[in-house]
Formats: C-alpha cells, sequence, structure tokens
C-alpha cells in the first residue's frame, strides 16, 4: 500500500458541459478521497507555473487562453497508487485515442482546435503530485 495524493484540475471543458459530477463519481467509485475541491478561474500565475514544462511549445499560448476560458475544479485526491491510478483512470491525452471505459475515452470529443481539449488533468509522478498541490492548493503543500 503506498498512500500518495494527486492534483486533478476538471479543466473548463469538463465544467462547461456539465460534467463535473459524473467525473467525480468515477474518481469516488474507484475509492479515492477527495481531499479539497475549489472552483476557480485560475489567475496567469497559477496557469504559468502549472504548465512550466510547456513553455516555448505552440500549444502554449492557446492552453492558457482555454484553461482561462471559464471555470475550472481543482481537487486534491488520495489514495493508493492515485497517482498512476488517475492516469489510468483519465486515459490517453488525445481522447481519440483513449480507450472505452476511460474519461477521456468516454467523454471527450475530438475538436480541431489548436489545443487538446481533453476534460482532465491529472499529476504523473509524485514529484509532480507535491509541485502541484503546491500551486494550487498551498495550504496542503507537504
Ligand atoms: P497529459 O495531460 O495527458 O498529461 P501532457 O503531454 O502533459 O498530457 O500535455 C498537457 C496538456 O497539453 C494536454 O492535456 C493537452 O491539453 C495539451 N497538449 C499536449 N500536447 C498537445 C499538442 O501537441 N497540441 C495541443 N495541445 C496539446
Amino acid at each position: 500500500m503506498t498512500q500518495e495524493r494527486t492534483l486533478i484540475l476538471l479543466k473548463p471543458d469538463a465544467v462547461k458541459r456539465q460534467l463535473r459530477g459524473e467525473i467525480i463519481r468515477r474518481i469516488e467509485q474507484k475509492g479515492y478521497t477527495i481531499l479539497a475541491l475549489d472552483q476557480r478561474t485560475a489567475s496567469h500565475e497559477e496557469l504559468t507555473a502549472h504548465y512550466a514544462e510547456h513553455e516555448g511549445k505552440p500549444f502554449f499560448p492557446p492552453m492558457l487562453e482555454f484553461m482561462s476560458s471559464g471555470p475550472l475544479v481543482a481537487l486534491v485526491v488520495a489514495g493508493d497508487e492515485c497517482i498512476a491510478g488517475m492516469r489510468s483512470l483519465m486515459g490517453a491525452t488525445q481522447p481519440t485515442q483513449a480507450a472505452p471505459g476511460t474519461i477521456r475515452g468516454d467523454l471527450g470529443r475530438a475538436w480541431d482546435k489548436p489545443v487538446i481539449e481533453n476534460l482532465i488533468h491529472g499529476s504523473d509522478s509524485p514529484e509532480s503530485a507535491a509541485r502541484e498541490i503546491g500551486i494550487w492548493f498551498p495550504s496542503l503543500a507537504a
């Protein structure tokens, strides 16, 4: 048993499409615990810090525009090996390639847009989780 915490974002397309409940239901049915949940419109500072590794890529400016286009929901999720587990629940980055049964595979759509709108973000490693929890929920930082 490795208890972990991970940072999840329900992106603005998930909020606009009223999929918050459906996605949170899947997270809870998996057995994970929601330690924190907050809906907000992300600031430029939060987004540039969160997506620092993508700065300079062609999709970085449209990514910031998309991610600040409306409210998102930030969550801290806890559970046994939940970092990899949430990545499995989410599915592949590109909704058209995400397996059926995953959040992106079942609910994501293919859009002809400069940024892939794929409903959800989840930390990809313990280091990323710690860094990202510090950005979105400083009071919960380890
Ligand atoms: P992930 O969200 O599956 O971890 P990352 O490679 O970390 O995927 O990319 C972060 C986000 O950036 C993706 O979820 C997607 O919204 C967007 N993205 C990644 N690669 C591209 C691309 O080549 N074009 C447009 N958007 C992209």
